[in-house]
């Protein structure tokens, strides 16, 4: 197919879907990501196009909004606002995490559905797409207002909700506090106790290996990554995003594996110890988050070290970068100076977090670079399986799960490199993510009719 009519095609999809919704620059983002990786493989395969999967692809089968009131300690009430996009329902009931964080609106969670969808398919466990949240900011609130909030917004959720349709999970500021919270609720409201939810607490329907699994699963991708330069974690200096779940668990495994974490961050700065983050230190970053709650700025007065202030970590030297913590994390000047300084992979644990020119900067250097899509798809995978748990009222082992995240994500890898090798021999993972993600929901769509 010649370039001339790949690249009409992206333009005239890209302003269908600008067109549509013109305030949502995150989704028109993740959704021009995609079509510009498949369009010359749909081009070849003429049968997406009659069929307008795409176009029906970036249509969300349902969006749900609602208003979530309630009562913070002083007795002030509080108006938030709640969403469900269930997107894509063609492989499997509509999965997706929860994001509580102030910058939530439609067009961040449409971003997030669309590229559930795709992530989901890779995973290759039997489950469609789905992204919710709210504009609560759960920082600085008491448990009890946590409580509250989320005892509303699941009032009006449950109605959407259930373990054949839809079920939530968390994302950015829902973690097992609030789970268990909506979880409760639910049960109480319906008088069922079934897996509506993923990320459930070890005694009450969870599954081992839930909470460490997007990080994890990270890693093994980027473990796989490097192997295929024969390369391994052993030595290698790497710069982490964020202090939440994805950042903590991907921390662990890099030490297990041998590598030496240099920086880790939140929203306020980063922190840089070139002596590296070791097990003792990790456990106090982890106390410090889980816990108290606490800025990562404590780390640096507690071990002497430098902190960046109001900084992302992209200006330290480190042979891999694992961005663990939100969409657009990484611009273009982030990713020459990563480049610059020696990175050679960069694995994505956060979702869409390098920006349009950062992912194009990352492909033209040929580096190794896994999108997040891919890459964080251990976190979905492990929920699949504790679905699994759920319907068998079984529970696996922690060495169990582990291994078959494992294999998952070995599977991602090798799939992303069938369909995104170059001519030249370069694996684009954005490409081959994309197409290997989409094929399958893509069929399953044309074989259900109209839908
Ligand atoms: P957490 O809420 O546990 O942690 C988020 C981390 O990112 C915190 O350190 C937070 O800092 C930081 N952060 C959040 N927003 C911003 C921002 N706007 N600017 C700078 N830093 C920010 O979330 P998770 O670890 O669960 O999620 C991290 C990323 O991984 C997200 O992109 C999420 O979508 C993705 N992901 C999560 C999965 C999961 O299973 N949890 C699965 C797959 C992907 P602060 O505390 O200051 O806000
Ligand atoms: O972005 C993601 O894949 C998640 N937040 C996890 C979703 C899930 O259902 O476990």
């Amino acid at each position: 197919m010649n370039t001339r009519s790949s690249k009409t095609f992206i333009t005239d999809f890209m302003n269908y879907v600008k067109s549509k919704d013109p305030g949502q620059p995150e989704f028109h983002q993740a959704v021009e990501e995609v079509v510009e990786t498949l369009a010359d493989f749909l081009l070849a395969n003429p049968r997406y196009l009659h069929a307008r999967i795409l176009e029906r692809m970036v249509e969300p089968e349902r969006i749900i909004q609602f208003r979530v009131p309630w009562a913070d300690d002083r007795g002030n009430i509080q108006i938030n606002r709640g969403y469900r996009i269930e997107m894509n329902s063609a492989i499997g009931p509509y999965k997706g995490g929860l994001r509580f964080h102030p910058t939530v609106n439609q067009g961040i969670l449409k971003f997030l559905a669309f590229e559930q969808v795709l992530k989901n398919s890779l995973t290759s466990l039997p489950m469609g797409g789905g992204k919710g949240g709210s504009d609560f900011d759960p920082k600085n609130k008491s448990d009890n207002e946590v409580m509250r909030f989320c005892q509303s917004f699941m009032s009006e959720l449950s109605r959407h909700i259930g373990q054949y349709t839809d079920v939530p999970a968390g994302d950015i500021g829902v973690g097992g506090r609030e789970i268990g919270f909506l979880f409760g609720q639910y049960k109480r409201l319906r008088n069922e106790f079934t897996g509506v939810l993923t990320g459930k607490g070890i005694e009450w329907g969870g599954s081992l290996i839930r909470p460490e699994a997007t990080g994890y699963g990270t890693v093994y991708f980027a473990q796989e990554m490097l192997k295929t330069r024969g390369d391994s974690f052993k030595d290698k200096v790497v710069a982490i995003s964020g202090s939440g779940n994805v950042a903590q668990f991907a921390a662990e495994k890099v030490i297990q594996l041998g590598g030496k974490v240099v920086t880790m961050s939140d929203s306020s700065g980063s922190i840089y110890d070139p002596d590296g983050i070791d097990a003792d230190k990790l456990a106090y970053i982890m106390e410090l988050k889980n816990i108290f709650r606490g800025r990562i700025r404590e780390y640096a007065e507690k071990y002497g070290v430098q902190y960046l202030d109001k900084q992302r970590p992209w200006s330290v030297k480190c042979d891999v970068a694992l961005p663990c913590a939100t969409q657009n994390e990484i611009n273009g000047d982030d990713a020459k100076a990563l480049v610059a300084n020696g990175c050679f992979v960069v694995t994505e644990g956060a979702n869409m977090p390098s920006d349009f020119d950062a992912v194009h900067h990352f492909l033209e250097s040929k580096i190794l670079y896994g999108p997040g899509k891919a890459a964080n798809a251990g976190g979905v995978a492990v929920s699949g399986l504790e679905m699994t748990q759920n319907s068998m009222r079984l529970a696996w082992s922690r060495e169990e799960v582990d291994t078959k995240l494992h294999s998952i994500m070995v599977n991602i890898h090798k799939m992303c490199v069938d369909y995104g090798k170059d001519t030249d021999g370069y694996t684009n993972y954005v490409k081959g993510a994309n197409i290997a993600g989409f094929v399958k929901v893509a069929n399953s769509m044309m074989a259900q009719g109209l839908v």
